[in-house]
């Protein structure tokens, strides 16, 4: 009788095994990706340029470099308040639709989530209280207004299923750039156990909504001086993290980014390799591109140094544009980039 038990024991767990939840195939996905090299991603790719909006079919990278970004970043800001539309005049009709083709076309998906303020009712920059956190975590007032719009983040992210109606696989980085103080989750608007409490919430919530998909990332900003005390203070836990994810701009002089993403890219690799992590640059860029060799002269060495996951620059919008477009300062640079072995676009990961 035990003899039997323990057989239909294992052939039960080899066949969980075997079927894997789709979260850890697709980081065995991605670690298998992760030896040839890194992936460009590209936030809110095929919905606008600077020079176009919402056509269908059209992508900047594509129209450079003949193949789509292998990594597609989108963003939720506004499904929590019910909007039809994202923070960026994005329908999430067509977020869905968008997803689920660049899934299909075989390429990664992830999603920030830049939520409104809960308490204030302002944006996700708006830090006039450091008691957003608090109130919304367990034994504060606005407790169960959050509850119902971590439920509206579950059912949107429920709805993002291949043809089949299997769920298809999501990077997901909440609370980014928290040891910033820009957002109203940030280093001063919060401490860290609110903190944790804040990512600890939102990740059982959304696990007991059903969503096994998603495969987090833990993404602060560019530190510069990371130490194992500091960057351990608000990490959520080796449990609850996948990816070590870094958001890295130069808005400073060219000096001042290179010291300090070689430093953060040096910590966080040794970081992702100890606790048995991915990393990769969750946002980057050089906004509206002044630099014609920016690509390859400043950012590719740093990466080419690390065994990066990705790097995905910030979105095209017209006033503010972070990706490559034909025609503007830097493209023939980025297709050297392109070129090169150790980048890797849609085809190169299919
Ligand atoms: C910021 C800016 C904003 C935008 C937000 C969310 O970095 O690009 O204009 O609304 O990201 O995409």
């Amino acid at each position: 009788m035990k003899k039997i038990t323990i057989l239909t024991l294992s052939l039960f767990v080899g066949a969980q095994l075997y079927a894997g939840n789709p979260a850890d195939k697709l980081f065995k996905q991605l670690k298998k990706i992760n030896k040839k090299g890194y992936m460009f991603g590209h936030q809110d790719d095929t919905f606008y340029g600077p020079t176009w909006q919402w056509e269908l079919n059209r992508s900047d990278c594509k129209e450079l470099v003949g193949d789509y970004p292998a990594v597609m970043g989108f963003d939720l800001g506004g499904i929590e308040m019910g909007d039809a539309k994202d923070l960026d005049s994005v329908p999430f009709t067509r977020i869905h639709d968008e997803a689920v083709a660049h899934y299909e076309r075989g390429g990664i998906i992830t999603f920030s989530w830049h939520p409104r303020n809960p308490l204030t009712g302002g944006t996700a920059w708006d830090v006039t209280s450091d008691l957003v956190v608090k109130s919304i975590i367990k034994g504060g007032p606005q407790y169960a207004k959050f509850e119902s719009w971590l439920n509206k983040v579950a059912d949107f992210l429920l709805t993002i299923k291949d043809k089949k109606g299997n769920p298809i696989p999501i990077i997901f980085r909440p609370w980014h750039e928290n040891n910033g103080s820009w957002f109203w989750w940030g280093q001063k608007l919060c401490t860290a156990d609110e903190f944790k409490q804040l990512w600890n919430m939102t990740q059982d919530h959304l696990t007991s909504r059903g969503l096994t998909n998603l495969l987090y990332s833990y993404s602060p900003n560019l530190q510069g001086d990371w130490n194992k005390e500091r960057y351990l203070e608000r990490y959520p836990g080796d449990d609850r993290v996948a990816i070590i994810g870094e958001d890295a701009y130069q808005w400073g002089t060219e000096a001042d980014f290179v010291k300090q993403l070689s430093a953060d890219l040096d910590f966080v690799e040794a970081f992702s390799k100890e606790h048995k992590k991915l990393f990769a640059l969750t946002e980057c860029g050089y906004k509206n591109m002044p630099d014609s060799t920016w690509w390859t002269r400043v950012l590719k060495p740093m990466m080419d140094k690390h065994r990066l996951l990705y790097f995905l620059p910030w979105r095209n919008w017209t006033t503010e544009y972070f990706g490559p477009i034909k025609g503007f300062t830097g493209d023939k640079d980025f297709v050297e980039l392109y070129k090169a072995k150790n980048t890797l676009f849609l085809k190169d990961i299919k």
